[in-house]
């Protein structure tokens, strides 16, 4: 909607003027170098405000706004690639490639993707959301480019968290050896959603103990002109013949891998990474530019504590004053579970591939820090690690989001199952995640476990049934997956621990006649929707692996009709683990499947997809209806 046009003296000044101005690549080009500066502090103003609804990836944008305004300001997307490792970060790459309108959209229902998304924007050179695919999705753009004998740039934005994951790494290693020409930022900021780990990051905290480029405009300016432009302007003269004369460091892992290096350099000062982008971008081979960056840059209690503001809830721009919830999530009733457990069992150790927040094991980091590791992004060292733990006599527990384990599958199947090994899998976030959408939903979990030998799985329905389940898992010779959903729960008392019988199942519900069954989240949509409904049981299906044959055989035989419910694909889960038993047991007793439909679930809210899945409990008792039961018109 275009606004009214009244006298310029009364309309109020805009807080965005030269941004108003952009909303495209060419129009940022038509801005002068030393305009720039200004442009990004506008759009990290712009970002704020978006962000402050909640749920949004504010700091690690406001870091790389910089980075991002100097890109697109020397290529030419989208002819020019520019591709963004996870994409959380690239909020001003959505503004600035005419999205601004849609911003207030963003993971919202029929909204802007939270990531980048090839089938949102020509801009978006890849569809993300799992960190550490941009290195070889690039290195394959370049082949693609070479192959077909055209001439554009491959640019591509990696963070310093995400270039801990093996495949980021094993990426390097192609490219340093093919040797096409692509630039790396690198978005060093020290930090993954808590701080960053491992030996490499250990190598870049060294390069950068010349503080200079973070130290005040003017000093830095002049060092990355001291350092950084006689070094480039020789570079590009010299190309590739130079390529390991500029290593800081005597021995630079980048470099010995064949990846010309630059830097580091100050990752806010626009107008030298314009300068050196420019001269870098053209070199023939790979190189890396390495930008030093602060996480949540221009806001100052988002500088100041990052680790809450990767994702913070509703705020107040003005003051940074928000909400605390004193809900209790599952992540918090696992940490708490755990960090007794650990206190009782020697044995007992947690593996995290870099998040330790979401994964509520603060508390346990600090409590047992002897028996805890963070393998930064990188799922399958962390199951790996475990098999190789539970060898030599522990009992270790890798705290993973679904979506995530989805990276580790064959270490898994190869490392963990084949041997039968006792390890343990805390699955956060199984089911719909709602507004991370498509590449964050864990709902193909049931299906991918279940089909690996050995791999016992449970859906614990509360807190205390989680706790049951860790135990058993310690006791249990093998691997066991336990999986909950996003969303809160009830606080158990400390020293909870019921025994919970391997394989079994629980009745709920008494009824005979048509019986749900269901375990986890769907456990909950059963029972609302089954209350006061004579002759509807309902069986707590904790199992999913082993099913509970007995009672299966039992419900089975009596009842007219069963109704399997999952926050799952109905692609080989749990109602499919049903029909699969029935089957061998020869009972033909039929089966309605509810759970989610074999097609990726856009971000939404939890709800929402739920509804449409047709597995809430408004949708259970429609099928209830159908299948004869006399259910009334309101829930
Ligand atoms: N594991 C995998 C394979 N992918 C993702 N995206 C995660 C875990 C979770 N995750 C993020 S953002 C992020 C993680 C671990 C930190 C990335 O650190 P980086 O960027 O240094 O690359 P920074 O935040 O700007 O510092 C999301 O799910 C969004
Ligand atoms: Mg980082």
């Amino acid at each position: 909607m275009s606004e009214p046009k009244t006298s310029s003296s009364l309309q109020p000044a805009s807080r965005t003027p030269l941004l108003d101005r952009v909303n495209s690549p060419e129009d940022l080009k038509r801005l002068s170098r030393d305009q720039l500066p200004q442009l990004a502090a506008e759009l990290r103003d712009e970002i704020v405000r978006v962000c402050s609804v909640g749920g949004l990836h504010l700091a690690s944008s406001l870091g790389a706004t910089d980075l991002i305004v100097a890109l697109h300001y020397v290529l030419n997307s989208p002819r020019d690639r520019i591709l963004f490792d996870v994409g959380h970060q690239a909020y001003a790459h959505k503004i600035l490639t005419g999205r601004r309108d849609r911003m207030p959209t963003v993971k919202k229902e029929g909204g802007l993707s939270g990531f980048t998304k090839v089938s949102e924007s020509e801009h978006d050179a890849i569809t993300v959301g799992h960190a550490s695919t941009s290195l070889a999705n690039a290195l394959g753009m370049a082949l693609a480019r070479d192959a077909l004998g055209q001439n554009y740039k491959v640019a591509a934005v990696i963070g310093d968290g995400s270039l801990t994951g093996g495949m980021a790494l094993a990426a390097l290693n192609t490219i340093g050896d093919m040797n096409r020409r692509m630039l790396i930022v690198l978005n060093d900021n020290e930090m993954s959603i808590s701080e960053n780990v491992g030996a490499l990051n250990k190598f870049m905290r060294g390069l950068q103990v010349q503080k200079w480029f973070q130290e005040g405009e003017g000093a830095g300016k002049k060092a990355v002109q001291a350092v950084s432009k006689p070094l480039a302007e020789f570079m590009s003269r010299a190309k590739s013949s130079t390529r390991h004369f500029f290593d800081p460091a005597s021995v630079n892992p980048f470099a010995a891998m064949g990846v010309r290096y630059v830097g580091p350099v100050d990752g806010h000062n626009v107008q030298e990474l314009v300068w050196l982008i420019e001269r870098l971008v053209d070199l023939d081979g790979p190189t890396i530019l390495h930008v030093v960056t602060r996480k949540g840059k221009g806001l100052s209690y988002a500088e100041a504590d990052p680790i809450y503001w990767h994702g913070p809830g509703k705020f107040d721009p003005a003051t940074g004053e928000f909400a605390s919830s004193s809900a209790y999530s599952w992540s918090s009733a696992f940490g708490d579970a755990v960090t007794e457990l650990a206190r009782q069992d020697p044995r007992t150790f947690v593996i995290t591939p870099a998040m330790r927040e979401g994964s509520g094991l603060v508390k346990y980091s600090q409590v047992h820090p002897n028996r805890y590791l963070d393998v930064g992004i990188a799922e399958d060292v962390a199951v790996t690690t475990a098999a190789g733990m539970a060898l030599q006599g522990l009992r270790p527990i890798v705290a993973i989001y679904s979506t995530f384990l989805q990276r580790a599958y064959d270490q898994v199947l190869h490392d963990v199952a084949i041997e039968n090994l006792n390890v343990t899998f805390a699955i956060d976030r199984g089911g719909i995640v709602g507004a991370d959408g498509a590449t964050h939903n864990g709902v193909f979990d049931l299906s991918y476990l279940r089909s690996i030998p050995n791999v016992g799985i449970g859906l614990p329905k509360d807190a205390a049934e989680l706790r049951g389940m860790l135990k058993a898992a310690q006791e249990h010779p093998g691997p066991f997956a336990i999986r909950y959903p996003r969303g809160n729960t009830e606080r158990v008392p400390e020293g909870t621990w019921p025994d919970l019988p391997w394989g079994t199942w629980e009745r709920v519900q008494d009824g005979d006649d048509v019986v749900i069954l269901a375990g986890g989240k769907g456990l909950d949509y059963a029972l609302k929707a089954a209350r006061g409904l004579p002759g509807v049981g309902v069986v707590n299906a904790r199992f999913v692996k082993p099913l509970d044959e007995k009672m299966l055989r039992e419900v089975a035989g009596k009842a007219r009709a069963l109704v399997t419910v999952e926050d799952n694909t109905v692609v080989g889960g749990f109602g499919s683990a049903v029909l699969e038993a029935l089957s061998g047991l020869g009972l033909r007793t039929p089966v309605r499947v509810l759970g989610i439909p074999d097609a990726f679930q856009d971000h939404a809210t939890v709800e929402s997809v739920h509804a449409r899945a047709g597995i809430d409990a408004p949708a259970i008792r429609t099928v209830l209806a159908e299948l004869g039961v006399d259910v009334p018109l309101e829930v």
